[in-house]
């Protein structure tokens, strides 16, 4: 009797732990970028700001201007962390694309990219759509 509900007792335990786990090994994924994927905005932005689901490290960050890559200030750390702020001082008219890629708490290394226009003739700024993960 004493014995049984000891073990439903590790049982629900070990079944919480598994959970956790598996919520703390979800798959990478952007959260939301500043500017956004698809937006478009007046001002050119002076940096862009990357969030993910988890703490990554963000091996690769790539700023794509019309067909050359742009001046930034990121610069690989081996600490991982869920928010990036790279300054991207180049940054004047025209589309843009961010490729990146990061690495999870799963060591699962992820690719994606995201694009952007700024357009200081715009009436408006368009919010754009938030990235997927894989
Ligand atoms: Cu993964």
């Amino acid at each position: 009797m004493k014995f049984s509900a000891y073990l439903l007792r590790l049982l629900a335990v070990a079944g919480l732990a598994a959970l956790l786990q598996s919520t703390a090994m979800a798959h990478t994924a952007l959260k939301q970028a500043a500017p956004a994927n698809g937006a478009l905005v007046r001002v050119a932005p002076s940096e862009i700001e990357l969030e993910f689901n988890g703490p990554v490290t963000l091996v690769k960050f790539e700023l794509m201007g019309a067909a050359h890559e742009m001046e930034t200030e990121f610069k690989m750390v081996p600490e991982a962390k869920a928010n990036f702020i790279v300054a991207t001082p180049g940054i004047q008219a025209g589309d843009f694309t961010v490729n990146w890629s990061a690495m999870g708490a799963d060591g699962h290394t992820v690719s994606n990219s995201f694009s952007f226009t700024v357009d200081p003739a715009a009436t408006e700024d368009r919010a754009g759509t938030q990235s997927a993960g894989h």
